[in-house]
């Protein structure tokens, strides 16, 4: 019978059976902190906020564009809903084309704030119409990612900040405005800009922004893990908010499904949907309402953008 070994205390068996002098207990192997996953994010909420935006438009001569009563009753909708959620929101007034225009700015509590994960849309429609997927999209896709970040009480290292910009239709003005009243050391802090600004097109692309190559690596990754082949948005380059974060250094990227150009057979062959049509007849027309959206392209980006906050934030 093996002879029983009183051991001292924090002496492991392993040493004493290398029957050397005591070399130290191998450490206990670390396990990798795993990191939290996404929640999905129902398209349900998203499209039920969709149905506010367009109650808005209709109730305010049409549409929800700078300067109008739809545009800041949209707004007051989105705050109400984040004030309720527990961020800390600001709105920010400026002006243009003589008409009073706000931004929406709302900060999650927590995280370290010399690194922010920032996501934004813009909030405005054109005059013609309520604007459901240019941009109500965007803008209903991150409020439903923000009021997830609430409901999981996620506590993430970096700060979470989510923006609806003002003006995006007259030249990105509220997201210029808003880079510009940063200071350096405050613009230095952000540690990527995330832009949606159509994201549920009828006749879908799948397009990721190919600005910051760590940013678009994470949506190919989801795209890819949900077997989604995606294309490489080129010709976005100083056409949505990102522009201005993209001028002043921030690391930007992005999700779009198409605007007015004609799908490709190519594209249609790789996607789906139908060669020679529009992406999106009705961008920057009166049909741009509820019905004009793709509910699997605005789920799916909808998921994508919640991935993407989670794995650009830990
Ligand atoms: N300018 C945007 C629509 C738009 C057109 N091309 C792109 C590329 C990437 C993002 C957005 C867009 C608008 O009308 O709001
Ligand atoms: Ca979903
Ligand atoms: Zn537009
Ligand atoms: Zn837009």
């Amino acid at each position: 019978m093996a002879p029983r070994i009183k051991l001292a205390a924090g002496v492991s068996v392993v040493m004493l059976l290398t029957g050397g002098s005591i070399v130290g207990a191998a450490p206990a192997p670390t396990a990798a902190p795993t990191l939290a996953a996404a929640p999905d994010i129902p398209v349900a909420n998203v499209k039920a906020h969709l149905a506010q935006l367009q109650s808005i438009a209709t109730a305010n001569g049409g549409n929800r564009a700078h300067g109008r009563t739809g545009y800041k009753a949209s707004l007051d909708y989105v705050k109400a809903k984040l004030d309720a959620a527990g961020f800390t929101t600001t709105i920010q007034q400026f002006t243009s084309s003589s008409r009073t225009g706000y931004n929406l700015i709302a900060d999650w509590p927590g995280g370290d704030t010399n690194k922010v994960v920032l996501s934004g849309s813009h909030l405005d429609s054109v005059t013609a119409g309520a604007g459901i997927n240019d941009n109500g999209s965007g803008s209903a896709a991150i409020l439903e990612t923000a009021l997830a970040v609430s409901r999981t009480n996620y506590q993430p290292t970096k700060h979470l900040r989510f923006a609806w910009w003002g003006a995006e239709e007259l030249g990105m003005v509220g997201s210029r405005y808003y880079v510009n009243s940063l200071t350096t050391a405050n613009r230095q802090k952000i540690s990527g800009y995330l832009n949606f600004d159509m994201i549920g097109s009828p006749n879908p692309g799948y397009y990721v922004y190919d600005d910051d190559p760590a940013i678009e690596k994470t949506f190919k990754d989801y795209y890819a893990g949900i077997g989604v082949p995606t294309e490489i948005e080129t010709e976005g380059d100083g056409r949505s908010d990102h522009a201005p974060f993209k001028s002043a250094g921030v690391p930007v990227g992005g999700l779009f499904s198409g605007a007015d150009y004609i799908k490709t057979s190519a594209q249609a062959t790789k996607w789906g949907g139908t060669a020679g049509l529009a992406f999106d007849r009705c961008y920057h027309a009166s049909c741009d309402t509820t019905a004009n959206i793709n509910d699997t392209a605005l789920d799916r980006n909808s998921d994508a953008i919640a991935y993407a906050v989670w794995s650009l934030s830990q």
